[in-house]
């Protein structure tokens, strides 16, 4: 293609290559779709305590490693952790290896979802399935710590900080990872941390999750956090919602141009930083009573174009210390992974 049939929003290669190169390119008669298989956020772990949650993501796209800082609040203590993160490689290569070091550690995921490449090394490509994405987790209880974390020997075609524009092809292409982690405080109030992930990736549509697993109790103190993989300030107007409202992105106070701007990512490469880990107050959202709501992430909404892969999806809520059932009570604190 040549570089003035590019749709006006997207940029020529930052070096050396022919525009067809560009990561992400897409036509302008391209529809709104899922690219790829789908694997449907559900819920994976579901934990009441005395305490909360904290998440927060890196962009490792051409580096292969990265740091992950963790603050919680003054006399907490973390009872379990996980780290997400995500590689697109060639559908033939089949999956990368699922090990990595947190800390120095050796750490082993689980491969939870395969989906669609989101874009690379182009989206005929991704959309032809000539690549994937999988999607790893790996529960590091024990290793992520307070503070910095470090990550390392992730796969990764290149490790040398090479601008994603720059090397569509250097499978496998590394995105970023999250690292959720749960914490227990006796000076919080009583909380149920609901877990959900997956994999899909989509275009100019909405992927959604149930989230469920509690019971809201007033005053409400609720936060979520969204894990996504391929986010991009280069490409505009993702949104993130909840409970059917804007809470990021176009409609919101929150990143009102993008939801997903690859935040995490963006020391290294401030337009492609390919991860996004935003945690957002919706204690507004839910209601006294409430036992379920739904989280959504929408790519490229309003004629935006960025290709996005929905990871995870984390809520904490404040919630009944004794819930009834048929009659009894019974505690609620309920770690089922
Ligand atoms: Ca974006
Ligand atoms: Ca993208």
């Amino acid at each position: 293609m040549a570089q003035e049939e590019m749709p006006r929003d997207k940029v020529a290669p930052s070096s050396g290559l022919a525009g067809g190169a560009v990561g992400e390119r897409l036509t302008a008669a391209r529809t709104a779709a899922t690219i790829g298989p789908q694997r449907p956020l559900t819920q994976s772990a579901l934990l009441t305590l005395r305490g909360d949650y904290v998440a927060a993501g890196v962009g490792m796209r051409n580096l292969g490693s990265g740091q992950i800082v963790i603050d919680l609040p003054p006399g907490s203590t973390i009872v379990r952790a996980w780290l997400y993160w995500s590689i697109i490689r060639q559908t033939v290569a089949g999956p990368a290896p699922a090990t990595a070091k947190l800390n120095g550690q050796d750490i082993t995921g689980t491969l939870i979802a395969t989906t669609g490449s989101p874009g690379w090394p182009d989206i005929a490509q991704a959309e032809a399935g000539t690549t994937l994405a999988d999607v790893f987790r790996a529960d590091v209880t024990g290793m992520a710590v307070p503070g910095a974390n470090s990550l390392s020997n992730f796969p990764s075609g290149l490790t040398d900080g090479t601008a994603p524009q720059d090397a569509p092809s250097a499978f496998p292409l590394l995105n970023g990872a999250s690292l959720v982690v749960v914490f227990s405080n006796p000076a919080f109030p009583l909380k149920t941390v609901v877990v959900n992930d997956g994999g899909q990736t989509l275009f100019g549509t909405s992927a959604s999750t149930l989230l469920t697993g509690f019971v809201a109790t007033g005053p409400v103190a609720a936060r979520t956090t969204y894990v996504v993989s391929d986010g991009q300030a280069r490409f505009l107007s993702d949104t993130a919602s909840f409970n059917g409202t804007p809470v990021a992105g176009p409609g919101a106070a929150l990143k009102p141009n993008d939801a997903f701007d690859g935040a995490d990512g963006a020391a290294f490469f401030p337009l492609d930083g390919l991860w996004d880990t935003p945690t957002v107050d919706v204690s507004h959202l839910v209601s006294p009573g409430d036992t379920s709501a739904v989280a959504a992430i929408t790519a490229g909404a309003g004629g935006g174009s960025d290709v996005l892969t929905y990871v995870a999806q984390v809520l904490s809520v404040t919630t009944a210390e004794f819930v009834g059932v048929r009659g009894y009570h019974i505690p609620h604190t309920v770690p089922l992974t």
